[in-house]
């Protein structure tokens, strides 16, 4: 399909850059201060982890969702900072030596590189009680009823925990080696990266106070556009550089893992990815959820090439 059938382009970059822009100096600030709370090697490491320039997708889709729904408040930025710090501690654990052994993350060194293993082990769990406080904090700045933050909560560290991004991350650490069948794919898939590219659509959702319709409808908008984030992701680790990813390319095959390139191809995993994408956007269309942004992010995330 071609980028042109999502309106892609200006309104992605646009989100993309202000979601960069505002998590990162938010997250700069709160570093800063984490340095000296925690102090010892792990405060200049979390720092490090904290500081390292990513994407933002998840946030992106998050104050996507959130404007989708009428939320206007710059504080929304606090619960994106959260969804980014937990999806920040995924990847210090990821790149350690005991699960994917990976040097280069960001386009910089991993943490364990950077610093050392224990460390790096240490500052990935450190980060999570940080995503619980940026998400406390945020929610009253936004002012949200305690149920609203207990919802976004919930959903979050579902979504971070054994049902989603740990189960997730755990079969595939299993499966390594072996031939998964595609529904089992699909469940790693969804649990390693879908659940918390769902849960920023969510918590988007829950901070503007969407009613029951829509937040099904971002709800089901996320499930669609986190698998296909995944597949795309499958997809450049056999097709880009690692100049391009600011990670190794290739690691996929050289791990013997099961993706969607290995299952259905190259061209094929292209092509479920586009058809995820456009479900994505038909559940916000079918509910009246009126956003280009969200329809731009969808293209912008199948037709990414970092
Ligand atoms: C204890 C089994 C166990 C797990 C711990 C480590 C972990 C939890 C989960 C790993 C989840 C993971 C890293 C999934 C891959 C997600 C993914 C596609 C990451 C890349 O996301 P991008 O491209 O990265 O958005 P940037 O750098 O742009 O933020």
């Amino acid at each position: 399909m071609p980028e042109t059938a999502f309106k892609a382009g200006a309104l992605a970059t646009d989100l993309l850059v202000e979601a960069r822009e505002s998590i990162e100096t938010l997250l700069g600030g709160w570093a800063e201060h984490l340095q000296h709370e925690i102090g010892g090697p792990e405060g200049p490491a979390l720092a490090y982890a904290l500081r390292t320039p990513g994407k933002r997708v998840r946030a992106a889709l998050l104050l996507g969702a959130y404007r989708s729904v009428g939320g206007r408040s710059p504080g929304i930025a606090g619960v994106a900072a959260a969804v980014e710090t937990v999806h920040t501690y995924s990847l210090v654990h990821d790149d350690l030596p005991c699960m994917d052994d990976d040097d280069l993350r960001r386009g910089r060194p991993t943490a364990h590189r950077a610093f050392d293993v224990p460390t790096a082990t240490r500052v990935g769990f450190l980060l999570v009680p940080v995503a619980a406080r940026l998400l406390a904090v945020a929610a009253r700045e936004l002012d949200l009823p305690a149920t609203a933050l207990g919802r976004m909560a919930a959903e979050l560290f579902q979504a971070g925990g054994i049902e989603g991004m740990v189960g997730g991350q755990w079969l595939d650490l299993e499966a390594e080696g072996r031939t998964l069948t595609l529904p089992e794919l699909i469940a790693v898939h969804r649990g390693k990266t879908g659940a918390l590219i769902r849960a920023a659509c969510v918590l988007g959702g829950i901070a503007g106070q969407a009613d029951a319709a829509a937040l099904k409808a971002l709800t089901a908008f996320g499930d669609d556009i986190g698998l296909a984030f995944q597949i795309a992701d499958d997809v450049l680790d056999a097709t880009g550089t690692s100049e391009e990813l600011g990670k190794p390319a290739g690691r996929d095959a050289e791990l013997a893992k099961s993706t969607y390139v290995a299952v259905l191809g190259i061209e094929g995993a292209r092509a479920e990815a586009y058809r995820l994408a456009q479900s994505a956007v038909a559940h916000l269309h079918r509910s009246g959820v009126g956003s280009d942004s969200l329809g731009a992010l969808a293209g912008y995330i199948v037709n990414r090439t970092s």
